[in-house]
């Protein structure tokens, strides 16, 4: 079998990238691990920067988007208990984000693939990419015991953080950078109405929490936790109890409890692996780096990087410049680095650090306050939180 692009794992980076080269009229093939309801049933992102609703839309994939995504023009914060808010629209512009699940990106994307001519295969085991070096790359797999081969021109490593991609770059020109946050996010879904139409952040002595919504009628709702804790331990009930004693009276006040459907903890985690290209092999979203959640970016940085490295591809085949393909691990990575700044930034401002003191906390709160009086704080949040542009 050959292609031109092999592109491992069908998350959003895979697949957004599958579909902008199809447009392009560049031949991909995609690799996936798992099968489509596996991949589609992950509750992970909520919010779309206008970065990823624009794409989406140049993909004519936008019409369940325009219909169901709610846009928010500002979001929450709730210091010391008192909730203020951020106006993202009037502060940037005009700028919102959207909110739509992950899982509803997934649907379109696959949705879409087959009538268009995507081609995704699915339980791929032992995928290998090989030959990164040389200009002849391909990748091997296994499918129902039979040895699979793909010859390429190019291999786009889109397999998320536990990926096979990365490692194929030598160790003595990977180099990584990391974060581990001693704490995670216990999430919950609920089918009852969300207590706010936009979301909260809130900043509380016994941890951070946040408000958050699939629907009108779904919420999704985080509170930190410790590393050790276990789920079972974690009864509706308690978790309702710890959600509204953080969000503060204000806001608790407007939560509609329920049975929860969905219940998980997941790590906090600041990652880069640079460069994010070896040879004739290409990183691109969580494959490459990994933002903790409190900012909303990782999905939209999936999305930024492989439309960089679409258009790259493209110039390639279609202009025959490399200009592109050379420039793609510094263009991505300039990007990446300020969301990653953003999303560490905007985790040491609303969670509780075991391991700091009350110097510590006295910063952070005093930074909220600075925030809430504050336009050009608050600017400076709204413009980061509502996406970069692309440069
Ligand atoms: P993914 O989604 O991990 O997809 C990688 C795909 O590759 C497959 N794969 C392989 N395939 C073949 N061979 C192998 N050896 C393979 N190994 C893996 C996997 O099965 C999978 O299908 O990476 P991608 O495409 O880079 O997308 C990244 C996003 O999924 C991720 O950044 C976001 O979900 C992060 N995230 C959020 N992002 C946002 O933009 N906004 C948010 O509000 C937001 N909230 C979140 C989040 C992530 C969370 N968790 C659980 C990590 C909230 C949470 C709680
Ligand atoms: C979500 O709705 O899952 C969500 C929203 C905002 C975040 C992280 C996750 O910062």
């Amino acid at each position: 079998m050959r292609t031109q692009v092999a592109i491992i794992g069908a998350g959003p980076a895979g697949l957004f990238l599958a579909h902008l080269l199809r447009r392009a009229g560049v031949d991909a093939v995609v690799l996936e691990r798992r099968d489509r309801a596996y991949v589609e049933g992950r509750v992970r992102a909520g919010v779309l920067e206008q970065v990823t609703v624009d794409l989406m839309h140049r993909l004519d994939l936008g019409g369940r988007l325009r219909a169901e995504g709610m846009v928010h023009t500002g979001t929450n914060i709730v210091a010391d208990g008192q909730l203020f808010r951020i106006d993202m629209a009037e502060l940037t512009g005009g700028s919102t984000v959207t909110v739509y699940g992950q899982q509803e990106v997934m649907k379109d994307l696959f949705d879409a693939a087959e009538p268009r001519g995507v081609t995704v295969i699915f339980d791929a085991e032992d995928v290998a990419p090989h030959d990164i070096d040389s200009a002849r790359p391909y990748v091997t797999w296994r499918q129902d015991g039979v040895e699979r081969r793909l010859d390429c021109d190019f291999i786009a490593g889109c397999d998320g953080y536990h990926g096979i991609s990365r490692a194929a770059i030598p160790a003595d020109v990977l180099k990584t950078f990391e974060r581990v946050y001693p704490f995670g996010w216990l999430g919950v879904l609920a089918d009852v109405p969300p207590c706010d139409h936009e979301l909260i952040y809130s900043n509380h002595e016994r941890g951070f929490a946040l408000a958050s919504m699939r629907s009108p009628t779904r919420s999704r709702y985080y509170v930190q936790c410790g590393l050790g804790e276990r789920i079972e331990d974690w009864s509706d009930d308690r978790f309702w109890d710890e959600l509204c004693l953080r969000l503060g009276d204000e806001a608790a006040g407007r939560v509609t409890r329920g049975a929860s459907f969905e219940k998980s903890i997941a790590p906090l985690r600041s990652f880069v692996g640079e460069p994010m290209r070896h040879g004739r092999l290409f990183l691109a979203g969580d494959a490459a780096h990994i933002v903790p959640p409190t900012g909303a970016k990782g999905m939209n940085l999936a999305v930024s990087d492989v439309v960089m490295l679409a258009e790259a591809l493209t110039e390639h085949y279609l202009d025959g410049s490399d200009a592109g393909i050379d420039g793609y691990s510094a263009r991505a990575l300039a990007r990446v680095w300020k969301a990653e700044r953003f999303s560490w930034w905007f985790t040491g401002l609303t969670h509780r650090f075991p391991d700091r003191d009350g110097f510590d906390r006295k910063m952070q709160v005093a930074e909220l306050a600075y925030i809430r009086g504050s336009r050009a704080a608050q600017l400076t949040l709204a413009e980061n939180y509502v996406g970069l542009p692309l440069v």
